[in-house]
């Protein structure tokens, strides 16, 4: 996949005018794993603590596994992104948002921002809300969404944010979870033009949550909706009815600032736990070092808030630093494909932030809708979610940023809560489709499956091998479960699920899941959760899901079925299996091949192979391997026989 020779060097422009250069980055590197402590006490100060810390670093990655940073010292989140910024920039906006409808967009300022978070917050303390509780949020990419979570810190509740493409059933698992008791929702939302029934699914997903006693409706489309009295309320309404006043809550470093949901190789997805303080300091440094923001720089993440990358970098991290950050509510195809570089032009956005699937389905309509805009605002264009293809990063290097913009590709998780390993475009020569070196304090190491350390230029398995302060502290609820997880596969080490290759530079180049997870579009996804679904169908025995290679999603959703005896494999079964996945999970989650399989190659113990599985789908059935081990090595050859062609 990798053209290791072509190397992207960085300009004298850009070594002269970025926050770091490549002789800083080396010793800053150097100090950041030399000397932790030292380095952290320094930048830890970046955020404005109430009371400072005195206590660093305290992390251990064996026995019962403790991450800790910053312990003593308390904050609170929500006056770091607003507050702290009145005194200079409360006319500044600090939110620019664009709606699905290209004739809709409004500035947000820091002092609009202050007084509408303010106002929920109260809303929620006036529904009980009080510190430490959860608070689920079901919004679309509206500025309210960002009020929520801002007001959820405010006062120190943990929100949890879930993407509004979630079905009801995966809604209400999510609420039932955490535990909370209120729920942030939407009438509706509005993307490519279309209605999304918000208020209609939280209304399902409600019917099984008996102890959610408040539903904060935001009218964002006026549509028609179902009401339960006493229970839900309208937040223009309720935010009215308070005071613009609400002073934050004092936090300590390590209370829950959010839980997200994220799906892992086995069981249901797990609440990512994410603490105040380290969180916020990693989150707003690694914002301004790998994004080279400044003030004044309008900065975009096409990101959807209910994934990390908008928990992160449209939220806590700009805001922390005081940037304007872009909302966008639509999809980059509509009103057509030229939309995304009509916001940039709009906006004069410097800074763009997009997933590689994005880059992708865009190329597909060729250089016109892109060349006839200007893109002169453009400095820098990033990279995140999923390995981007070489042939991508260079469409989106010669045709989006007119050759001129270097690409930050970085490479991170829910986990990790922010950017691990990434160019800094001030410093880092870039090569298409290498991540490059790791971030400040991050110490990157590729393990083979024993767990042995590699050296030199290898393939493995990526592991980091010390903490960093926005590191997820543990699974909301499930402690064991993030140990066994993350900690248990190699002594020592957190096993990010990634596999990885290093060049001879040093270079790291993510080559994705070595595990049952699935990127689709750059969304997670279990093969256990779609095959579950699948099984729950009545007409389905047996369910064996795996990625395949997709041109525009990246991996594909393959999924085997063995139906029940007697049951006839038709082609309206087939729709009706892929829309049962949509309706149990979310649109994200439809399978887009499914096979039938009188039956799936298992071992003799029962394990279904999935090795052999995921070379069928790739067409790669020469290379099969050993089947020799399989209880029925007659099933591979009905399955190659029989696979779907991929089109
Ligand atoms: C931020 C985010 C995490 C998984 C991760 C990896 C893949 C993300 C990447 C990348 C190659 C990149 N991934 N960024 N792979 N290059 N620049 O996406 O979090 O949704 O938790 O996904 O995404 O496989 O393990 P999350």
């Amino acid at each position: 996949m990798s053209s290791d020779t072509s190397l992207f060097p960085v300009s004298d422009d850009w070594a002269k005018r970025a926050w770091v250069n490549s002789a800083r980055y080396k010793t800053l590197y150097e100090r950041s794993v030399n000397d932790p402590e030292g380095f952290w006490a320094e930048h830890g100060k970046r955020v404005d603590w109430i009371r400072p810390f005195t206590k660093v670093k305290d992390t251990s990655f064996t026995g019962d596994v403790h991450i800790r940073w910053f312990e003593d010292g308390t904050l609170n989140a929500s006056a770091n992104c607003i507050d702290r910024h009145l005194a200079k920039r409360a006319d500044q906006t600090a939110i620019i948002w664009e709606g699905d409808d290209p004739k809709d967009s409004r500035h947000i300022t820091y002092r609009e921002l202050h007084e509408q978070v303010s106002r929920l917050a109260n809303v929620l303390k006036a529904r009980g809300v009080k510190k430490g509780d959860r608070v689920t949020v079901y919004l679309p990419m509206i500025p309210e969404a960002a009020y929520a979570l801002l007001a959820c810190a405010r006062i120190g509740a943990v929100h949890s944010v879930v993407f509004g493409g979630f079905s009801p059933d995966s809604l209400k698992d999510r609420i039932l979870d955490c535990g909370s008791t209120i729920l942030i929702t939407a009438d509706e939302g509005l993307r490519g033009g279309r209605a999304v029934a918000l208020k209609a699914n939280a209304d399902e997903a409600l019917k099984s949550c008996p102890d959610v006693t408040s539903c904060i409706v935001v009218r964002r489309t006026g549509g028609k909706i179902g009401w339960t009295e006493g229970r839900d309320l309208w937040l223009h309404e309720a935010s009215a009815q308070v005071s613009a006043d609400c002073p934050p809550e004092e936090m300590g470093a390590e209370d829950p600032l959010f839980i997200l949901y994220t799906s892992g190789s086995t069981g249901k997805p797990k609440g990512v736990l994410h603490t105040t303080g380290g969180y916020l300091v990693y989150a707003a440094m690694t914002h301004q070092y790998v994004f080279d923001y400044h003030d004044g720089d309008i900065y975009w993440c096409t990101a959807d808030v209910g994934w990390v990358t908008g928990h992160s970098y449209i939220l806590y991290g700009p805001l922390a630093n005081g940037a304007t950050t872009l909302m966008f509510e639509g999809v980059p195809n509509y009103p057509d494909t030229s939309r995304f570089w009509q916001v940039v032009d709009k906006h004069k956005v410097n800074i763009f932030y997009t997933a590689p699937t994005a880059i992708r389905a865009l190329m597909r309509d060729g250089e016109g809708p892109v060349k006839k805009t200007s893109r002169a605002s453009l400095r820098l264009l990033g990279s995140v979610g999923e390995p981007i293809n070489p042939e991508a990063w260079l469409w989106y290097h010669r045709v989006v940023g007119d050759g001129r913009c270097p690409i930050v590709d970085t490479w991170w998780q829910t986990e990790t809560g922010g950017i691990l390993i990434t160019p800094l475009p001030g410093a880092i020569a870039q090569k298409p489709g290498s991540a490059t070196l790791p971030f400040f304090g991050v110490k990157p190491l590729i393990v083979d499956g024993e767990g042995k350390p590699l050296d030199g230029a290898v393939e493995g398995n990526l592991c980091i091998s010390d903490s960093w302060p926005g590191q997820m502290r543990t699974v909301f609820g499930d402690h064991e479960r993030f140990i066994q997880t993350y900690f248990a596969t190699f002594k020592g080490l957190y096993f990010t699920g990634d596999g990885c290759r290093r060049d001879e530079d040093g270079y790291y180049w993510i080559t994705g899941r070595v595990d049952d997870v699935l990127n689709v579009s750059g969304h997670r996804m279990g093969t256990a959760e779609v095959e579950s679904a699948l099984v729950a169908h009545p007409k389905v025995a047996e369910a064996a899901v795996v990625g395949y290679p997709h041109d525009i999603k990246g991996q594909g959703i393959y999924a085997y079925v063995t139906l029940i005896a007697g049951e006839q494999p038709t082609e309206e079964l087939r729709k009706e299996l892929a829309q049962w996945v949509r309706k149990q999970i979310g649109p994200i989650a439809t399978p887009d091949l499914i096979q039938w399989a009188p039956g799936l190659p298992k071992t003799r113990s029962g394990k279904i192979m999935r090795r052999i599985l995921r070379k069928i789908a790739a067409n790669e059935q020469e290379t099969l391997g050993d089947t020799s081990t399989l209880a029925d090595p007659a099933v591979v050859t009905d399955l190659v026989d029989n696979r779907m062609n991929r089109g």
